[in-house]
């Protein structure tokens, strides 16, 4: 029987960046491809998350700028959270301006993104040197969204064919967002994942996590609303992780 995809201890051979080696170094110890999207206002109920679901996570993803109460005390107490649980922490900002524009969105405001943050995604509109000399830190990892998981995106295979060459000459970027399989040498990763919805009524869509690695070919795949809006929150993490771990080792 021929193997359908490469393990993870094959992929960190072909990864180049140390953030995405370190990724794929906590799932492997963890057995764990789920990353969480903490879509919360309240830095109270992210901390309430992440301590459920800490130890099943091998990623937390945040959208910063949807939270009321943000501080550098939240920040730095996550930062803590992450190390002694041992994720990353993923910021899902888009970046999709210029070089010069995302540099600044990257370092400066309120959110200083670059001063804590493993991973940030970005859209590539601008082109590839939207995404060079952004001066991030070396051991800061960018994703990029060839192809996003919602009904009616705009992106068709030239865009995505684009998207993920530039990804692949760019050696800040890990890996990437699409909806179906990629080279080796990039993670994927898959959002718009739910064990039995199919799409949302704001026009996401959802697959389960076998059909994420069986068809999609994912390295990881991020859940948001299935896991923080359930009843235990710490229970559902353990299905999803369990879910795509078996879905992981199913394929080899
Ligand atoms: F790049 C993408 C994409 O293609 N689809 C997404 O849904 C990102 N997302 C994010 O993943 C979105 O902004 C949410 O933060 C999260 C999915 O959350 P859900 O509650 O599981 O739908």
């Amino acid at each position: 029987i021929q193997n359908k995809r490469i393990s993870y201890e094959e992929k960190k051979e072909k990864i180049s960046h140390p953030i995405g080696k370190k990724l794929i170094d906590i799932t492997l110890k963890k057995k764990t491809n789920l990353i969480v999207s903490a879509d919360l206002i309240d830095t109270k109920n992210i901390l309430k998350l992440v301590n459920l679901i800490g130890d099943r996570i091998c990623g937390l993803k945040l959208h910063v700028d949807i939270i009321n109460d943000f501080s550098y005390s939240f920040i730095n107490y996550l930062k803590k959270i992450s190390e002694e649980k041992n994720f990353l922490l993923l910021e899902d900002r888009k970046l999709g301006d210029v070089s010069s524009t995302n540099s600044l969105q990257l370092h400066y405001g309120i959110h200083k993104i670059s001063s804590w943050a493993d991973i940030v995604t970005v859209h590539l509109l601008a082109g590839s040197m939207s995404i060079q000399n952004l001066n991030i830190p070396s051991n800061m990892g960018l994703i990029t969204i060839s192809e996003m998981s919602s009904y009616g995106k705009l992106s068709n295979d030239n865009y995505i064919r684009k998207v993920l060459n530039i990804s692949l000459k760019n050696p800040e970027v890990i890996g990437t967002v699409a909806q179906r399989k990629v080279d080796d040498r990039l993670l994927l990763f898959t959002p718009g994942i739910h064990f039995y919805k199919k799409e949302n009524n704001v026009g996401n869509r959802y697959i389960h996590p076998i059909q994420a690695f069986k068809e999609k070919g994912s390295d990881f795949i991020i859940v948001g609303k299935a896991i923080f809006l359930s009843e235990n929150p710490k229970m559902m993490a353990e299905e999803y992780r369990n879910a795509g771990w078996k879905a992981y080792e199913n394929e080899l």
